[in-house]
Order: C-alpha cells, then sequence, then structure tokens
C-alpha cells in the first residue's frame, strides 16, 4: 500500500514547499511568533525567538522528511532499525540550518529584525539523552545514514531527564538535574496515531492448538504504553531525511481505570506514576551494569515498542515473513538485546510462527556491535529478575540455550568447560542471562569499533564465539561526522580547507587530503595557525565569561575532555602537571612554550574515584595558580559540564590531544578522532583507534608512548607499582605533592584514596607509565617550540583523517554487515 501523494489530493507541492530565502524565512519567523507562541516582537523573550525560528526552520525540514518517507515505502529496499538506548544528539538548530543550506538567509532575516542568528544558535540546550561515546557514536551515524541515502529509523527512549548538568562547588561535582524539555522542544513531531502496548511481569499460558503445535500466551501482570516522538535527521547535500523515534512512557489507562472502579483510586495513581517513570530518567553510568529494575524495563520497553512498530510498518506493504529483507537491525551495546527474545516472541507467539521460522528471521535480521572488553561493564541480568519480569522472554532464552548448547555440545563432544562459558546463562551465586552471549547467539553479524577492539574482542570476552562462528566477527572502525564536529564547530578552518581542495570534501573527506600539497606552503601555514589562533581566542573569551576562567590565547592548548574514568587515565595526565609544577617552582630551567591543561568531563555520580579525580584537577589548578613561578609557564583549568554544545567549541581550540587510556581498555574513542579533525596532534597509548589514526597521519605526526596491550596482560602478573616509584625519584617527588597537606588544602588525606590506588595495585599502571609519559611530553614541548613544524603536523593531521569520517563507517556497515544498498531521494 503506498500513500498518495499530495498531488491526488489536489495539493500543490511546490505551493507547500517553502521559500529558503531570506525573506521568506523572516515572513515564517514572525507568522511563527504571532501564532505559535503568542508573541509579537517587543514582547518576545530570546527564548520565543529561538522558538519561532527553529519552528519556521522545521517546517522547511518536514517538506523533505515526507518525500523521502514516500519514496521509502515506495520501493524494495531495506530499512536499518538502530537500537540504542542513548543518542547524544547535541544542539540541533545551527545543524540542521547547516543541512538545509540557509544559515546565511536565516541570518539575514534575523537581522533585519535586529536579532543575531548567533544569539539564538548560542540560546539553545541540547538533548543530553546519552552518556558518552556510545551515545555521540549513534547520533553521528543517525546523521551518516541520512547523508548516504540510506533509509534508517533510530529508535530509542525519550527521557524526560538527560544526562545531568554538572556544576563545580568548592572543587566537587555536583550533579543538577537536565529539564532539557522544560522550555519546549520544537524539534520532536509527535505521533498521536500510534501507540504500542508494553507488558510486564504475569504468567504464561501453554496450550496445544488445532494442529497439535505449542501455543504460549503471556498474560502480563501491568501493561504500559509506549508513544513515540520523532526527531527528523537531515542529511547534508543530499534530499533526504530520516528519522529518530524515540518512545516516552505513559500509563495504560484501562488498568488505570480498573483500578478506579473498585475504589482503588491511589493504586491507580501509583501505577500511573510508575509506569510514567520508565521514560523518566537516563542512567548516568558508563561502563559499570549495575542491575537496576528500572534499568531493564527501559531496555525491554524501548525495544518493544521498536519491533512493533516495525512489524506495523512491515504489515502496511507485504507479509511477516518478509521482516529480514526488509530490515537490518543493528544492536548498540547489548543494552538492546532484548530484541532477540522480544521478536522471537512477536513471530511466535503473536503472528503464529514455528520456532525454526522465527529463529531464521530473528537470527537474518540482528547485528551486534560490541564496545566495551571490560568486565564490569558486560551486561548481565539476576535470572529472578527476569523472570519475575519477563517471564515469556526467559522461556524463550532458556529455549535458545538449550538448541545452542546442544550444538555446541555436538560439535565439540566432552568439552564442559566450554559449554558453561558459552551459555546464556551465568551459574554462580546468583544466576544471571548474559546479555553479550545473548546478543552473539542470535547475530549474523558481530563487530567491534576499532581494529585492536575486534581483534581483542575475538581472543577474549567472545573467543569461543569466534572459534564456534568465525565468519560472523568484523571490524568496523568508529567515525565521526565532519558536518558537526568540523564544519559547523570549526567554521574557519571549514572555509581554508575549502579553499584549497574545493567543494565536496563534507560529504568524501578523504578529499581533505588535498591539504597535504600546502603543508610546507609558508603562506598556508600561517593562515592555518591564525584559525587556530582565533578559535582559542573564542574558547577563552567564552571561559571567562561564562565561568571566569582565564586562559591565554598564545598558550599551547592541551586537552583532555571525555568522561572520568580511571581506565582513561585523567590521573596520569594530573601526575605530569605536578611534574611539571614541581620543576617550574624550583626554577629548573624549562624551555617550553607555557602550556594550558584543560581537562573536561562527567563522573558517574556514584563513582566515587572518579569525583575525587574532579577535586584533585581543581586542587592541582589552585597549586599552579598559588606559584609565581609555575603560573607564569603553567595552568590547570577544569571546565565544567562537558556536553556536545561546549565540545564544539574546545575541539577547534585544541593544539594537543590527550589519548592515554591503559592500552586495550578503550574501545575506539571518538573524541581522538574529532580533535586530530581540527588539527590538535595526538599523545597516545596505542588503544583504541587511537592505533589507526597514527597509521593514518603517520608515526613522526603523533606522539606515541606506554605500554602495548600484550604488555600490560603481561605486566600485571608480579606488577608492583612502589618498585616503580622507587626507582624514579622525581616520580617519588610527585606522589609526596599528591599526599601533601598544601595539595589537600591542608588535609593531607584528601587524596589519598587516589595516592592508595596507585601505590597498592595501580590497576591501570599509571605509574608503570609515567616515565614514558613525561618523555613524550617533552617531546611535545619541543616540538611546539617549532611553530613550523608544529603547524606542518597539525595541517597532515586534518589532511589525513578522512577514513575517520561516520560516512566511511555507514558504507562499511551497510556492505558488511547490513548488505544493504542506498535509496536516492529526488530533489524536489
Ligand atoms: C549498561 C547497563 C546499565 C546501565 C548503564 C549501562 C551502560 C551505559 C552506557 C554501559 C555503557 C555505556 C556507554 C559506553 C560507552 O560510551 N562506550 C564507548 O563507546 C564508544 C563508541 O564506540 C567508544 O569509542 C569508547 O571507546 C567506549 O568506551
Amino acid at each position: 500500500m503506498t500513500p498518495p501523494t499530495l498531488q491526488a489530493h489536489g495539493v500543490d507541492e511546490k505551493a507547500i514547499a517553502l521559500g529558503l530565502d531570506a525573506a521568506s524565512i523572516k515572513r515564517d519567523f514572525i507568522k511563527k511568533l504571532y501564532f505559535d507562541l503568542a508573541k509579537f516582537p517587543g514582547v518576545a523573550t530570546r527564548n520565543d525567538h529561538y522558538l519561532a525560528l527553529a519552528l519556521a526552520v522545521r517546517d522547511r525540514l518536514l517538506h523533505r522528511w515526507v518525500s523521502s518517507a514516500r519514496t521509502y515505502l515506495e520501493g524494495e529496499h531495506r530499512t536499518v532499525l538502530y537500537l540504542s538506548a542513548e543518542y547524544l544528539l547535541g544542539p540541533q538548530l545551527g545543524n540542521n540550518l547547516l543541512a538545509l543550506g540557509i544559515e546565511e538567509a536565516a541570518r539575514e532575516a534575523l537581522g533585519e529584525l535586529g536579532l543575531s542568528l548567533d544569539e539564538l544558535v548560542e540560546h539553545e540546550g541540547e538533548p543530553g539523552l546519552g552518556n558518552g561515546g556510545l551515545g555521540r557514536l549513534a547520533a553521528c551515524y543517525m546523521d551518516s545514514l541520512a547523508t548516504l541515502d540510506y533509509p534508517a529509523i533510530g529508535h530509542g527512549i525519550r527521557y524526560e531527564f538527560g544526562i545531568f548538568r554538572q556544576a563545580i562547588r568548592q572543587g566537587w561535582q555536583v550533579e543538577l538535574t537536565d529539564r532539557w524539555l522544560q522550555h519546549g522542544n520544537p524539534w520532536e513531531v509527535r505521533r498521536w496515531d500510534i501507540e504500542h502496548v508494553v507488558g510486564f511481569g504475569g504468567r504464561t499460558e501453554h496450550s496445544e492448538d488445532t494442529l497439535g503445535r505449542l501455543r504460549v500466551r503471556w498474560i502480563p501482570e501491568r501493561i504500559v504504553k509506549g508513544v513515540p516522538f520523532d526527531t527528523p535527521v537531515l542529511g547534508y547535500g543530499n534530499a533526504n531525511a530520516n528519522f529518530l523515534r524515540l518512545w516516552g512512557a505513559v500509563a495504560g489507562e484501562e488498568l488505570d481505570l480498573d483500578a478506579f472502579q473498585v475504589g482503588e483510586y491511589r493504586k491507580a495513581v501509583e501505577e500511573k506514576v510508575r509506569s510514567e517513570n520508565i521514560s523518566k530518567v537516563l542512567y548516568p553510568n558508563d561502563q559499570t551494569a549495575a542491575g537496576k529494575q528500572l534499568r531493564l524495563e527501559q531496555q525491554y520497553f524501548f525495544v518493544s515498542c521498536a519491533l512493533k512498530d516495525a512489524i506495523r510498518l512491515l504489515l502496511q506493504r507485504t507479509t511477516i515473513e518478509r521482516f529480514a529483507d526488509k530490515y537490518a537491525i543493528q544492536l548498540n551495546d547489548t543494552h538492546p538485546s532484548l530484541a532477540v527474545p522480544e521478536l522471537m516472541r512477536l513471530l511466535m507467539d503473536e503472528h503464529g510462527m514455528s520456532w525454526d521460522q522465527a529463529w531464521s528471521i530473528t537470527t537474518r535480521s540482528i547485528s551486534y556491535t560490541n564496545h566495551t572488553l571490560m568486565p564490569e561493564a558486560l551486561e548481565t541480568w539476576p535470572l529472578d529478575l527476569m523472570a519475575r519480569l519477563l517471564p515469556r522472554h526467559l522461556e524463550i532464552i532458556f529455549e535458545i540455550n538449550q538448541r545452542f548448547l546442544d550444538e555446541i555440545r555436538e560439535r565439540f563432544p566432552g568439552d564442559d568447560a566450554r559449554v558453561q562459558r558459552m551459555s546464556l546463562i551465568g551459574e554462580g551465586p546468583v544466576r544471571t542471562v548474559r546479555m553479550a552471549n545473548l546478543a552473539s547467539v542470535a547475530s549474523r553479524r558481530i563487530n567491534g569499533v576499532a581494529a585492536l577492539h575486534s581483534r581483542l574482542l575475538r581472543e577474549t570476552v567472545l573467543h569461543d564465539f569466534a572459534e564456534a562462528y568465525p565468519d560472523r566477527f568484523t571490524n568496523v572502525t568508529n567515525g565521526v561526522t565532519p558536518r558537526r564536529f568540523v564544519a559547523l564547530a570549526n567554521p574557519a578552518l571549514s572555509k581554508l580547507v575549502e579553499e584549497v581542495v574545493g567543494r565536496g570534501w563534507l560529504t568524501d573527506l578523504e578529499r581533505v587530503r588535498g591539504l597535504e600539497h600546502v603543508a610546507d606552503d609558508a603562506a598556508f601555514r600561517e593562515r592555518f595557525q591564525a584559525v587556530k589562533r582565533a578559535n582559542k581566542e573564542r574558547l577563552a573569551r567564552w571561559m571567562l565569561d561564562a565561568h571566569g576562567l582565564h586562559v591565554d590565547p598564545s598558550w599551547m592548548l592541551d586537552v583532555q575532555c571525555k568522561r572520568i574514568h580511571e581506565y582513561k587515565r585523567q590521573l596520569l595526565n594530573l601526575l605530569h602537571a605536578l611534574w611539571r609544577f614541581d620543576r617550574l617552582r624550583q626554577g629548573e630551567p624549562v624551555s617550553e612554550a607555557p602550556r594550558t591543561i584543560l581537562l573536561a568531563g562527567k563522573a558517574a555520580p556514584a563513582y566515587t574515584a572518579a569525583k575525587l579525580v574532579i577535586r584533585l584537577t581543581h586542587a592541582v589548578s589552585d597549586l599552579v595558580e598559588r606559584d609565581a613561578r609555575a603560573r607564569r609557564l603553567l595552568r590547570v583549568v577544569f571546565v565544567p559540564d562537558f556536553n556536545v554544545k561546549n565540545a564544539q567549541r574546545i575541539y577547534p581550540a585544541a593544539e594537543l590531544s590527550e589519548q592515554i587510556s591503559t592500552a586495550g581498555m578503550e574501545a575506539s574513542g571518538t573524541g581522538n578522532m574529532k580533535l586530530a579533525m581540527n588539527g590538535a596532534l595526538t599523545i597516545g597509548t596505542l588503544d583504541g583507534a587511537n592505533v589507526e589514526i597514527r597509521e593514518a597521519v603517520g608515526a613522526e605526526h603523533f606522539f606515541l608512548f606506554g605500554l602495548t596491550a600484550e604488555e600490560v596482560v603481561a605486566a600485571r602478573e608480579g606488577y608492583r607499582p612502589r618498585d616503580v616509584v622507587a626507582a624514579d625519584p622525581e616520580l617519588a617527588r610527585v606522589l609526596d605533592l599528591l599526599g601533601s597537606k598544601e595539595l589537600g588544602g591542608g588535609d593531607p588525606g584528601l587524596f589519598r584514596p587516589l595516592l592508595g590506588s596507585l601505590l597498592d595495585r595501580d590497576p591501570f599502571f599509571v605509574l608503570a607509565d609515567f616515565r614514558a609519559y613525561v618523555r613524550a611530553q617533552e617531546e611535545v614541548g619541543r616540538l611546539y617550540a617549532q611553530p613550523d613544524r608544529w603547524t606542518r603536523s597539525a595541517i597532515l593531521n586534518v589532511a589525513r583523517m578522512g577514513r575517520f569520517s561516520s560516512d566511511r563507517s555507514i558504507r562499511d556497515y551497510a556492505r558488511d554487515i547490513w548488505e544493504m544498498a542506498a535509496v536516492r531521494v529526488p530533489i524536489g
């Protein structure tokens, strides 16, 4: 069933396609202000102006959205269903103006009304519906899917509260709630005609149908309704628009009414609150999978809505048997892995399929991306929780497990240990469901997110699966969208790039390689430097205005911004800062350029060690500031509330990118890519995508240090951090400082937990890598003292980062995993 065109309804599509010129935008802006916001110039607030502009822009993108939807429905294509518990989209206005190519027109329109576009762009907040890398990756992939004409729907959760806002009080992180919807969200469209009912709890009934086949009915104890909110995602340089469909939970009213009628009004209200809690708040943990029931409810809730919605759309056009031809389902980590039993359940219990039919469809549609090797981040859920919440799904999981382990026993006779390891059920004091194993048995393809990570995945966490199913495994190295992280964030650099390589580089980032030729051109280098300098000045102005933080734009800007985590080793960065401080205050000759060490990032609210690292950053900052000698050449600053918007200010200004995780621990990293694309040189370990970045830009333009992943494994046994300290007097002095009264603001015990952990176990080999890191930093200083050489390397970094565009990643997924073709939407 193809929807009729607008023409069939006597609507002239050209007439409703809105003008992209300044005059049309101005007219619509005023109309929006008046008719949607009931305001007029004079009484309108900045938020009104912002909303009016956003709504005028939204109208202009709806047109594309509708024509894309029609093109997709008409043909025989596969659609990607990207399932992710997180999307870290960033501000929308600037990006949508860029995609529509109407930034200048909008600027002019507002200018005529005495308003500033930049102020409105600046005014916009962001939907912080993710923690960090994984959520931002999902957003970059949505951008690339749209730009490359791949039909895709991103499914997720419309959290009412996104990631907390971070404030700093007396050097400590304080979490503030992120009420991102409170001033209205002009980008989303609620679909009132769609809702899906999601069950929880209850019991199952088994019976035989007239043909003697087993039929199972799940009778949930409670139901919640999922309602969709769509956010359009525009492609760049094409006519395509995809969308993100985020599900909000509302109470299933039938149930309320029942309770109400038997006089249990309070219970009915409680049920409603409980239901609506499901989409209330994003869990602020990355990398630790605490077994909270509500989190499991969230995961099942959105996955169930997504699959029911996919089936609804499918059945409008064809039959359920074609599911796997029409959809490629991508699991962004294991968070949506209940898609496996849910799809099985829907196909069997609701659509009458046999096990084998349903299993064939499930295993032909689903693929799984792994984002971590760290044991504490691998999701497992207590079996009894699963049994209580999702009794039917647990039955299906058991059945999958039985069939699967039978196959393994047959292929590896007598290997009980292997069977134990591969089982979907973990035995132990508490029996658990192992979500990585669940995702792996059912997936057509399993990928890691950088070459090193994919190899380690095959060698460690999923070794048995890789042995049993080698063909399922592949690598797709992460990428980032150059639209947001170069064009939007760094317009001055973009202009310079375009002058040299011409148009088209934003959708074909390999073309930036054309900059290689001008890296040796002194005049070009000067212009490149001027751009970096202007970006540093812009950042410095904002830091001063917004946070009262002083940074000198003539100093080297050394940046580490990412979630605070022990494995990411912000502590190593700070030990180096203390080492520098110690030398400077002793008046030791330092020939180097002055530098600002900038850190930014959120710590999970319950992660005490990470929060202490934030406190330490402020302590080091103050210590340096108090010393007249040190502060002439060194400054340490912490920028509060790292999010996409702030990231876009920081990346263009950065000169040194700190990618210093313990080798083998960072699956990929993506900040590393964003920084290098903006002309920062990397100091880093051979971890995650650093390995590939170094290969791409050339080893001589990358500051490498530290143990390799293999050396880390080998060093673990018999590692004695105290021996490292004993052999390195400078390190000993630095650690003395860490435990000192002057750093602790009178309390020498303040940082004792960090010091103790380093000396006793140092699980992340901070001390083991300290000396190599300091040496690499000295090399950094020497190169920075030669601006021509430094700038040449920076230009070559930009020139050679083409392969880290998320467009390349998405092409890899389309070819190796989804096996699908692009669908060009006609420009109309
Ligand atoms: C799981 C269960 C319960 C509660 C929370 C979670 C949870 C939430 C978020 C677990 C992990 C995350 C986020 C992980 C993440 O961001 N990983 C990063 O993914 C990036 C994209 O692939 C990589 O570049 C980073 O290396 C990786 O750390």
